[in-house]
């Protein structure tokens, strides 16, 4: 992908874990790769098809002066994030943050730090079949909503399911969200346990009664058999109550273990 790169640029901060560099503050080296379609900007000649590297410089300088961090990872981490959430034609930054004089008597050029961090497409599925349903569905949509580091792209409708599974219990409301996110896979998966805490989930029998289930059916293009977050999802691909609401939103997208359309499985049901 097309890169634009802001090499070396000098900041002041005050990162540190000695007291000297908390207090006196420092210089820090940043160089950004910024991955982006720079095609459009390429023919148009017009700013607005691009990223303002000023701007993402002023932003860069702007995000070390008030965050103060002992660690250079958790300053690179919240650089990078903050690049990510500002400016949205960027799908993903490499980032190195270098330390030239670090409190350290011995001889060497630079401490350096260096991440990627990307934006994500995720499927996450939503289902209810304990008190008012509806209403907990809505509340889960309206907390991934307001989350920074969530976008919703598309929701589908949401339908009332008959159990699957073989436990008896009462219908279910299911429909399915893709989100845009910065979190990674866990941190995702860790976000959407707190939201079915939030609504009082509890967790009694395998396949039982819940008021909120939030499962990732597919993040990015990742294959994992991880107990804690298997991905895809397992079992999407024989469930109508998953797969009726994900094709209305996404009936292209490949299932990249079964390497099918959603809308062949679909068919396959
Ligand atoms: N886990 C692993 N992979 C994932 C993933 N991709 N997304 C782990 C989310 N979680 C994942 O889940 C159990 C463990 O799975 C978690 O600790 C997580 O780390 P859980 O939500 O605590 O328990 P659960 O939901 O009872 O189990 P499970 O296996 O997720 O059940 P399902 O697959 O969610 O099925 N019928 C209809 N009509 N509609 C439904 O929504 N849902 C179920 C539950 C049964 N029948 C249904 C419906
Ligand atoms: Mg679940």
């Amino acid at each position: 992908m097309d890169k634009i790169k802001i090499t070396n640029l000098e900041i002041f901060a005050r990162h540190g874990v000695m007291p000297e560099e908390t207090t006196l503050g420092q210089k820090f080296i940043i160089t950004a790769e910024l991955f982006l379609d720079t095609e459009k900007a390429g023919h148009s000649d017009k700013l607005d098809d691009s990223i303002n590297y000023a701007l993402v410089c002023d932003n860069i300088k702007s995000y070390n002066k008030t965050n103060t961090k002992k660690l250079i990872e958790a300053a690179a981490e919240g650089t990078a994030e903050n690049i990510l959430l500002s400016f949205p034609k960027v799908k993903s930054v490499r980032l190195e943050l270098k330390k030239p004089n670090p409190p350290i008597h011995l001889h060497f050029d630079s401490i350096a730090v260096e991440i990627t961090r990307s934006r994500h497409r995720a499927f996450v599925a939503f289902g209810s079949n304990m008190g008012d349903r509806q209403a907990y569905i809505n509340g889960a949509l309206e907390k991934i909503k307001s989350d920074p580091k969530c976008t919703v792209k598309k929701i589908s409708s949401v339908t009332e399911t008959a159990p699957y599974g073989g436990v008896e219990q009462d219908n279910f409301l299911n429909g399915v969200v893709e989100l845009e996110t910065l979190y990674s896979p866990y941190a995702l998966l860790d976000f959407l346990h707190k939201l079915e805490n939030e609504a009082g989930r509890e967790r009694k029998i395998r396949w039982g009664p819940r008021t909120l289930d939030l499962d990732i059916l597919l993040f990015d293009d990742i294959i994992s058999d991880d107990p804690v977050l298997t991905l895809p999802h397992p079992d999407m691909e024989n469930r109508a109550f998953v797969l009726e609401p994900l094709c209305e939103i996404a009936p292209e997208l490949i299932h990249p273990a079964l390497n099918k359309k959603m809308k062949a499985l679909r068919a396959n049901l």
